[in-house]
């Protein structure tokens, strides 16, 4: 009963999505997927660098897909907000036909034109995950919605809902499941997933509690930084999990539960995206009354 009121009180309303998974509804159409406080096993003894921990948390609300055009535009229309990528009037992107790792100046590239001018406009694409903003940009979307970037031992918990394996459906890759760079280099897509650029969120299956493309499609923007990495690492580079579209076998192939990218704070990418995380409300004290 307290709980309800609580949710009652924030505006979230309960209802089920198609595989049945409880989601919680939030601010701007977010569809949230609760995660149960508790300990978790995170990392693996065969990762170089992700090794086996323990990561304990009270429970938090997640999104259960990454953040949309229609989503940010939204934000944008409320806000006046402008990205840094707008303000810069540049940004670094690229497609089929490039060299690996080749990431390119394109004027006039930001997030309603990813690809530049002569690309794919985000007004076209209002189901597809939003991309060239930087965590600064991420961040200020999340402020707006009351949530914040996952950590990245939050995204890992949320990612892998209860899975040991490296995949959230098992040990195997699988191009059916997941929306990444198909093909033995960048000069050609094979296709083999269905995009060779993002996809529309939710195109795949969602993972054990309900969340879609924790792998794949547009890389996630996540908070702090892991024991390896630099202690410094926070004041130039931002995490991200997950891989992405662009990711292939040889390159950039972090399409996977264990792997933590990074990259330049105050970069844009047209595979770079984000999800939003929820504190649950805080919990009244025992000897509170309950009204
Ligand atoms: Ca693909
Ligand atoms: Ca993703």
């Amino acid at each position: 009963m307290r709980r309800v009121l609580l949710l009652t009180m924030l505006g979230f309303a309960a209802f089920a999505s198609a595989a049945d998974t409880k989601l919680e509804q939030g601010k701007n159409d977010h569809r949230l997927v609760r995660v149960p406080a508790g300990e978790y096993a995170l990392g693996s003894a065969e990762h170089r660098f992700n090794k086996p921990h323990r990561f304990k948390t009270d429970g938090f609300l997640i999104s259960d897909a990454e953040t949309t055009n229609a989503e940010f535009a939204a934000f944008v229309k409320a806000t006046s907000y402008v990205t840094t990528a707008e303000k810069t009037g540049w940004s670094l992107s690229g497609g089929e036909g490039s060299a690996e790792w080749e990431w390119k100046r394109v004027d006039g590239a930001n997030w309603r034109l990813p690809f530049g001018p002569d690309g794919p406009a985000a007004e076209k694409l209002p189901d597809h995950p939003v991309t060239q903003i930087s965590g600064e940009d991420a961040r200020a979307y999340c402020r707006w919605v009351g949530g914040r970037l996952p950590t990245i031992d939050e995204w890992e918990t949320a990612a892998r809902a209860g899975a040991g394996t490296p995949y959230p459906w098992g040990a195997e890759f699988s191009a059916k499941a997941c929306n990444v760079w198909n093909g033995e280099t960048h000069l050609k897509n094979t296709r083999e997933d269905g995009f060779v650029l993002t996809a529309p969120v939710r195109s795949f299956p969602p993972n054990a509690w309900g969340l879609h493309d924790v792998i794949g499609n547009v890389f996630e923007y996540c908070e702090g930084h892991a024991p390896w990495m630099e202690s410094n690492i926070t004041e130039t580079r931002i995490c991200g999990r997950g891989g992405s579209w662009w990711c292939s076998e040889n390159s950039c192939h972090f399409y996977n539960l264990l792997d933590i990218g990074s990259m330049a704070k105050g970069a844009s990418l047209p595979n770079q995206g984000f999800r939003v995380v929820f504190d649950l409300p805080a919990k009244p004290a025992p000897d509170s009354p309950v009204k």
